[in-house]
């Protein structure tokens, strides 16, 4: 399956319709004046942001967008009829760029934003706007304007206050699951998750946040492996990464040391903003340790991974030590906002 979070489209906003030179013709009037009605607007091109939608794969099938063009004027004053506007509905946090150029054309952060993506072109003249004092029978009118065309690169961007990073089965779905009331697929193999989730995190009747879990990332993925490392880009607006560690890994050979930082490192090769973001580690999986030994074996992750930083040990299976990483997240986010 593929993961569908970016598509190219074109947009072609309607032609104006022409204005026309048309002199009145009536009865017992011999030499009427100019009558030829403008040309109407071309249709134009919007983005609408809707939060009932969820992913760009539409865009993949449909990728040409074609607005009408205005109607010509006519005679007798009459104007022609402008063309209806298309709109395009997307994912809130989509991000649209000119595929050429790079310029940012609209970032709809909110359901219901609108942008303008190409301009229909603007309805010519006819000649009953040429008249004067020195020319009572204007021959001029003028075309109607060409409706603007371009490439659009749309780029889904989630909107998400807390990221999840971690190798394929670290427990990132499991975690989302206990937390939240998202309902993301989880299983012993790697890359279940295929999709980025969201998920909101309620620590109390008006307070929460949103998180979101996102594919796996193996060594290797700035390159390809794996699923790559394209979907990072839906951590590129969060304010805090949670970086899952699978602390005691089912199969002998793995070492929860290098894998995280194989992780890290991944992160830094996507973006070094990212990088430099507030990251928690988080070890997971916890209630795999033996109890009596379970503090020595964090410790020693801790002390060959050697990390400075904030960190939490939870088991996303039973849901020891999730509160209190919430509560601490929230808290965290908070802070950020009032400074
Ligand atoms: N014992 C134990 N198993 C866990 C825990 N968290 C997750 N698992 C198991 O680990 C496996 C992988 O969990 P997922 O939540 O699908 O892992 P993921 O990180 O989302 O994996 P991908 O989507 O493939 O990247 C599943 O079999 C889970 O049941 C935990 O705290 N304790
Ligand atoms: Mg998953």
């Amino acid at each position: 399956m593929k993961f569908i979070d970016e598509a190219r489209i074109e947009v072609h906003a309607g032609k104006g319709g022409d204005g026309v030179a048309h002199f009145r013709r009536e009865k017992f009037v011999p030499r009427g004046g100019p009558d030829g009605g403008d040309g109407g607007h071309g249709g134009s091109i919007y983005a609408v942001a809707n939060r009932n939608i969820n992913t760009l794969i539409d865009y993949h099938y449909a990728r040409i967008h074609r607005a009408r063009g205005g109607e010509n004027g006519r005679g007798a004053d009459q104007y022609g009829k402008g063309a209806e506007d298309i709109v395009l509905r997307v994912p809130v946090g989509t991000v649209i760029t000119d595929a050429q150029s790079g310029e940012l054309i609209a970032d709809l952060a909110a359901h219901e934003q609108k942008a303008l993506v190409a301009r229909g072109g603007k309805g010519g003249l006819g000649n009953l706007h040429f008249k004067t004092s020195t020319n009572r029978a204007p021959r001029q009118c003028t075309l109607g304007e060409a409706g603007e065309s371009r490439e659009l690169r749309l780029e889904l961007k989630l909107l998400a206050d807390v990221g999840l990073l971690g190798m394929p089965n670290a427990g990132k779905s499991t975690f989302i699951r206990v937390v939240s009331a998202a309902r993301p697929k989880v299983a012993d193999y790697p890359f279940t998750t295929l999709h980025p989730n969201l998920g909101v995190v309620r620590v109390a009747e008006d307070r929460s946040f949103v998180v979101a879990d996102i594919p796996g990332l193996i060594e290797g993925a700035a390159e390809g492996a794996g699923l790559g490392h394209q979907f990072l880009r839906h951590l590129a607006r969060t304010r805090l990464l949670l970086h899952i560690v699978d602390i005691a890994p089912f199969d002998d050979s793995v070492d929860p040391v290098k894998d995280a930082r194989a992780i890290v490192n991944e992160l830094k090769k996507y973006d070094q903003a990212l990088y430099e973001k507030p990251r928690w580690l988080v070890l997971n999986k916890t209630d795999m340790l033996q109890a009596d030994e379970r503090d020595q074996a964090l410790q020693r992750f801790l002390k060959a991974y050697r990390w400075k930083g904030r960190w939490f040990a939870i088991s996303a299976l039973t849901g020891e030590g999730c509160r209190e990483l919430c509560f601490a997240i929230m808290d965290h986010l908070t802070e950020k906002q009032a400074a």
